[in-house]
């Protein structure tokens, strides 16, 4: 008979890491025939326009929020609750929505608040999954693991197909029961099972072993399938989008290096280092010898608020004099993709945020991830597992809030491991390795391509 396209509408989280997931995800349905409505949520005016002009065949839906007023909160954060406490006023709009949706896709971090309203109009729900696959099992299994704990904070987790993995290793908010994210992570965990399925950001080559536990059952009975339809690749947006548009300064810099003899330098929108370690790894980038793009964030801001303080006051009065035509330092923002599909980067000091370290595989560029708080050492674990990047454990975190209280990773220390990076060919080896998987899995025949197009083919029958 006739068929016509599945139409799937896209929830986000709060968060730039999050809406850009579920951009690139719209425009990869989009590809394999879906009808595609990205629900926004987000106040974020000048990406969400850039998005209404550059992908006309992707609509928008705005989600009108209700009104959550916490004037301190942390701006994700609030972001974050104002689109949870609105749950309820999704329904009556997703149930108006023409043609009829034939499935809906959720941010994990929204789940438990939206799968009730997406159950009651018989939606299939998906989850969108934005993290390591060992994330994705932490999250199964966290809610007896938080019980037995107690108010205790949790030494070490065994996990069938991650492995044994240290208590240190987990997202520090979780050994506080009482915490935000950890009342949130309790109860999403057990909403996984109410789901149709899950699509996760990643791919065999990296996860392979842990997807395997997933889909067996042996992480969690009941788990509906994981279907890994990673690394989803970049789209380009507004200006980015705009062929004639003008090189910035830093890509016009980039242009004038050598091939792969820059190291490029940047903790991700939400990780700032602290006025104290920000000076060292200056010095340490400046004594490496190496070139380098330094993207500097002394607070925790998304892209659109760029801080305020100026460089000279960050980095000291002739910092930029003394490193002259060898380094570029660029305060809060450079499209990342762009800068890593550059022809002159040949290096990534990164906080190995998940976007930013599938962002590095996909482009083949040898990365150190610091991990700043969060996900990242869980991260950072995998992926120096697979060849994906190095990980020097002893440096602890980088972000400012998890750092507290140690002294910060010397400049000369940095120097060091900045240019074995650089220079180890074995690094270069295992991730040009890597790389290679990565993008065969995207490409027609790959297993992260043809799951996505089964997902569809599947919504569609
Ligand atoms: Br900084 C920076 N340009 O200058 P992660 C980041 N990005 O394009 P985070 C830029 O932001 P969450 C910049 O390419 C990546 O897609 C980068 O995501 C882009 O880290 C994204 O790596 C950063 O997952 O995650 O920001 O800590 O926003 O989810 O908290």
């Amino acid at each position: 008979g006739l068929t016509t396209a599945p139409h799937v509408a896209i929830l986000p989280s709060a968060g730039l890491g999050h809406l850009t997931i579920s951009v690139r995800l719209a425009v990869a349905l989009a590809s394999h025939g879906c009808l595609v409505t990205l629900i926004t949520p987000c106040p974020m005016s000048r990406y969400i326009s850039d998005l209404r002009s550059s992908f006309r065949h992707i609509r928008l839906l705005d989600f009108d929020l209700l009104p959550f007023d916490a004037p301190d909160a942390d701006p994700f954060f609030r972001q974050f609750e104002t689109i949870r406490r609105s749950a309820n006023l999704l329904g009556p709009l997703l149930a108006s929505v023409t043609p009829p949706l034939s499935a809906i896709l959720t941010d994990v971090s929204l789940l438990s608040s939206f799968v009730p309203v997406t159950k009651a109009l018989h939606l299939p729900t998906y989850v969108t999954f934005v993290s390591c696959a060992a994330m994705l099992a932490l999250l199964c299994v966290f809610p007896s693991l938080r019980k037995s704990a107690g108010d205790g904070p949790i030494l070490s987790i065994d996990i069938p197909g991650v492995g044994t993995t240290p208590g240190s290793w987990i997202p520090p908010p979780l050994h506080n029961p009482k915490h935000i994210f950890t009342t949130q992570f309790v109860e999403n965990g057990p909403a996984l099972l109410q789901a149709d399925g899950i699509l996760s950001n990643t791919f065999e080559a990296l996860d392979g072993e842990i997807l395997a536990a997933l889909n067996a059952g042996a992480v969690v009975q009941g788990l509906p399938p994981v279907i890994a339809i990673g690394p989803q690749e970049a789209v380009k947006l507004g200006a980015a989008a705009r062929p004639a548009r003008e090189r910035d300064g830093w890509a016009a810099w980039l242009d004038g290096q050598p091939p792969k003899s820059v190291l490029y330098v940047a903790f991700g929108n939400r990780t700032a280092l602290s006025r104290e370690q920000i000076r060292e790894l200056g010095a340490g980038l400046e004594k490496s010898g190496c070139r380098f793009l330094w993207v500097v964030k002394s607070r925790i801001v998304d892209r659109e608020d760029d801080g305020g303080v100026e460089l000279e006051e960050l980095l000291g009065e002739d910092y930029l004099e003394r490193v002259g035509e060898r380094g570029v330092v660029v305060k809060s923002w450079v499209d990342q993709e762009e800068v890593l599909a550059h022809p002159s980067v040949g290096g990534f000091l990164s906080h190995g945020g998940w976007n930013s370290m599938l962002e590095a595989v996909l482009h083949g560029v040898s990365s150190l991830n610091w991990p700043g708080g969060g996900d990242q050492r869980m991260i950072a674990a995998q992926a120096e597992k697979r060849g994906a990047g190095v990980w020097v454990k002893e440096w602890g975190w980088c972000g400012g809030v998890n750092r507290e209280e140690s002294a910060p990773v010397s400049g000369e220390e940095i120097a060091k491991r900045v240019r074995e990076l650089m220079e180890d060919a074995a690094v270069g080896e295992a991730m040009r390795r890597i790389h290679e998987e990565a993008v065969r899995g995207i490409r027609a025949g790959g297993t992260s391509y043809e799951a996505l197009r089964k997902f569809v083919a599947d919504l569609t029958a």
